[in-house]
Formats: C-alpha cells, structure tokens, sequence
C-alpha cells in the first residue's frame, strides 16, 4: 500500500504511475499522473529561478578582481538553488509534475529597477516538446550581464528514486569595463526525487557542478544530502581554484536551501532565508495566445479549483491542437520555426571553458538567442 499523502481514492494509479515511471528511461513527461500530484505551472515559468535574487545577480558586475567575480558569480548561483528546487514543497505541499509545454510556448517576465541594482528582463521559449526542451535568456541591461541557457531532463528509476540528470547549461556573460568580455560555463546537478513511495516527492541534489570562468578561476561544488558531511538534507561544499591550479584558494560550505559560510573567514557567505522576489508577469488579458499562463488558464484553473475533468479535456484540446499542427508541417514539409532563439549544433563557449575542468560530455549544443525579446 503507497504512503499517506495520497488520497484513498488515487493510491492504485499513483501505484500504478510508480510502476510506469520505473520501466520509463529519458522522458518521463508524457505519462499520466495522478491528479493530486499535477502543479498548475509549466516547465517554461522554471528558469525565472535563476533570478529571484536581482540584486545578486547585479552584484556580479559590480566585483571588481577576477576572483572576486567568481565568488559573487558562486553567490548567486547558489542562492538560486532553494528555489530551483524546494519552492513547488512550499508552494504546492510537495515536488509536483509541471506542466510539459508545448512546441513554441512562451514566458515573459521582468524584475523592476530596485535600489539601482537595473532591471532584469526574462525571454523563455519551448524549443522541443518531445523531448522536453526549454531555452532562456536573461539580461540585465545597465549591468552588463546575461545568461542564456537551456534546460532539458534524462530520467531513470533506481532504488525507488526518480534520478533526473540534467541536459544543458548556462553561459552567464559580463561586460567589464574597457569592452572585454567575461564569460562563466554553468554545469548542473544532477537531481534525486525521494519520498515518491509516501505520494510527498522532494529532491535532494548529488554529484557535482561547475562553474568555470574564462579567467581560469573554477567552482567546483559538490552535493550531498543526509548521512554525508553531516546528518543534514541539501548539503554542498564548494571549493574556488585559482587558474592553472588545482589547490583550492576558497572553501564555502552549508546547506543551500538556508546558510553556508566561508570556511577560511567563518564568515557568512549565503542566507535565503529571507523573501525572494517572484518574477512580474503581464496580465492574462495583455498576454499573446502563446504564452504560457494564457496557453494553459482553463487546464491550470481546472487544477487548482480540483477540477480535474475540466483540466484534463482543456489539456486534451491543446495536445489534439498541437498534433494537428505537427500533421501539417508534414504534410507541407515545413517545420515550426523558433521566435527567439537559434539552435547550434556545438556550443563553442562550452568547448572552450569546458576543456578547462574536462567537462563530460566534451561538446553540447545550445540555443542562442536572436535578441529580439519583447523587452529589446
Ligand atoms: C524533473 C522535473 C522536471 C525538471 C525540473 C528542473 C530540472 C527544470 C530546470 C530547473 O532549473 C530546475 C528543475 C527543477 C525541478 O525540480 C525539476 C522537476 C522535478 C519533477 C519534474 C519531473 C518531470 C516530474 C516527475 C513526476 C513526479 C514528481 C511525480
């Protein structure tokens, strides 16, 4: 009999679902889950994760050395981490399945001028639909920076988790001063989903990023979660290593979804436990017929309010909608063109920085924005 939290009346599909998922490999997105388990959101509202903390972001054009950069580029990137990957527990109860977007979605978004810290400005697009696919790109202009990125999921079933290696990376750009240009390689944990048995899915956080800068300086951070380093969930340590050098010159260490320190100093170095700023989106009205909030209302209302007939016969009419559409491509021999990016067979950036820290696997591709967003 399956854990608790599922309602008596879905434990046999969640059963079942369980059963699917672990004779599933790559995409889980296309099975049906349960209703108690749907989040409302699409995977395409996920990469404004990456900004909630504007004024971190800012920070990194404002560190003056090499070294310094990497540290605040270290900073942001893991005071991202608790909403990236704990925010659906507070939000919704528990880890969910997001919507799977469809080819061409959209999702804008902006973080306002606060304290002259710039404004930040979100372009995100569906590029695939099978396998999932979703490209982002965000700027904040009056910085200097940008990040642009994609994100797509390989999943597999061991000992009763869901581990979900992640596909893709960032490249985080900063104009310094003088007209050079520096530029940090983003890898991506890999991602562990427990608690599925009990219907409360979480994720813990294995293995190992990086974070490797054009100026040579490398992060190299390690996840662990209970029974590692100490008895504690979402642990990482974090070592800077100068360039050419494989001693480290910098230690960070704690729990990314709270605190960590600086271990030389014993200074703080992250705290989330404070507010972070959700993404501003445009009204349903202002939106385009393709953006995401607009594109899914009706099957997102249906969610929420526990109407799941509605929900489900909404997403029907979308999913018929799209294979209908992909029928006629064939059938013209045309294909959907993509607004705001263009895909590249082999990222050079990722070649390039990634030979540095020997970065597996040594090539991937990338989706490069057209800088044409609604915001340009
Ligand atoms: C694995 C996941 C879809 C992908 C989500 C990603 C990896 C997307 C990129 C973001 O930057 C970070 C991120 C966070 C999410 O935790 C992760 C999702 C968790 C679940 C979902 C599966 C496709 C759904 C599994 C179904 C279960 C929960 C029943």
């Amino acid at each position: 009999e399956v854990g608790e939290a599922v309602p008596a009346s879905q434990k046999s599909s969640w059963a079942s679902f369980l059963k699917s998922i672990a004779g599933v490999s790559g995409d889980l997105s296309s099975l049906t889950a349960p209703p108690f388990i749907l989040s409302p959101i699409s995977l395409t509202e996920f990469p404004a994760y990456w900004c909630e903390r504007p004024e971190l972001f800012a920070a990194i054009a404002d560190a003056k050395t090499d070294e310094s950069r990497s540290v605040a580029v270290l900073k942001w990137f893991i005071s991202t981490l608790k909403g990236q990957y704990t925010s659906r527990n507070e939000k919704l109860g528990s880890e969910k399945k997001p919507l799977n977007p469809v080819l061409g979605e959209l999702f804008y978004g902006f973080w306002p001028d606060l304290n002259s810290r710039g404004r930040t400005n979100l372009v995100v697009e569906q590029v695939s639909h099978h396998p999932p696919i979703t490209a982002y790109y965000i700027e904040n202009v009056s910085k200097g920076l940008t990040l642009q990125g994609h994100s797509a999921q390989k999943t597999s079933f061991s000992g009763g988790s869901i581990i979900v290696k992640q596909i893709g990376h960032a490249v985080l750009t900063v104009d310094l001063p003088g007209g050079a240009k520096e530029q940090f390689l983003i890898t991506l944990p890999r991602l562990r989903i427990d608690g599925l048995w009990y219907g409360s899915p979480y994720i813990e956080l294995t293995e190992t990023s990086y974070i490797q800068s054009s100026t040579g300086w490398l992060s190299t951070i390690e996840y662990k979660g209970k029974g590692y380093f100490s008895g504690k969930s979402h642990q990482f340590k974090a070592l800077l290593t100068p360039p050419g050098s494989n001693n480290a010159r910098r230690t960070f260490e704690g729990l990314w979804h709270t605190t960590s320190k600086d271990v030389g100093s014993g200074e703080l170095f992250t705290d989330v436990q404070g507010p972070k700023e959700e993404v501003s989106v445009a009204s349903l009205d202002e939106q385009d017929e393709w953006e995401s909030r607009r594109l899914w209302s009706a099957v997102a209302k249906g969610i929420r309010e526990g109407d799941f007939e509605t929900a489900s016969r909404e997403k029907s009419k979308i999913e018929n909608e799209q294979r209908q559409r992909r029928r006629d491509e064939l059938a013209a021999d045309t294909t959907w063109p993509l607004k705001h990016f263009d895909h590249i067979d082999s990222d050079p950036v990722y070649e390039e920085l990634g030979r540095l820290f020997k970065a597996n696997p040594p090539a991937e591709d990338a989706y490069v924005f057209k800088n044409n967003g609604p915001h340009q």
